[in-house]
């Protein structure tokens, strides 16, 4: 009798194995991290990554959190026409959606995640500790992304950072 359970056991972990192994495969990914350093009193900054999804599954990303920051929320760019100007802004959304078998890039100038009420400054060199949350309930993300200086891009730092000096 013991003999047979063993072998049932053997029979199922066998069996079971590459099914596991395969579920357990983190199907998002984040790639190539980082935060945007900012001048110490500086109320909030934008972490950026590229999400890749290989599920077969849209995935959103709902919120976040980090040790530095009183709140981390998903965020788009918004870009207005007024009086002919093109006017950057901000706005907080729900969830930050990844398509499935695809890849979405945060991005100075794009959606990102703000990192809101900063408690302390974030140096050039050092890293800031960040958790995503997913709506489906799927396992966090945690991750250490270096702070670096703004990348060069055609992003307005100074619109990025004075929109939240309001909120
Ligand atoms: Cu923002």
């Amino acid at each position: 009798m013991k003999m047979l359970l063993l072998a049932v056991v053997a029979l199922l972990f066998i069996l079971c194995h590459p099914f596991h192994a395969h579920s357990e495969e983190p199907s998002v990914k984040v790639e190539a991290a980082w935060v945007q350093a900012v001048p110490p009193g500086a109320p909030a900054t934008a972490a950026f990554m590229k999400v890749v999804n290989d599920s077969e599954q849209a995935v959103k990303i709902s919120k976040g959190s980090s040790p530095a920051a009183e709140k981390v929320v998903p965020m788009i760019t918004t870009r207005t026409e007024k009086g002919g100007k093109m006017v950057m802004g901000m706005e907080t959304v729900e969830f930050l959606e990844i398509p499935a078998n695809g890849s979405i890039e945060l991005k100075p100038g794009g959606d990102h995640m703000m990192l809101m009420g900063l408690k302390e400054p974030l140096k050039v060199g050092a890293t800031v500790k960040l958790v995503l949350e997913f709506e489906d309930g799927r396992p966090s993300i945690e991750l250490a992304l270096p702070i670096k200086k703004s990348a060069p891009a055609d992003h307005s730092d100074h619109d990025h950072h004075e929109h939240h000096d309001h909120h």
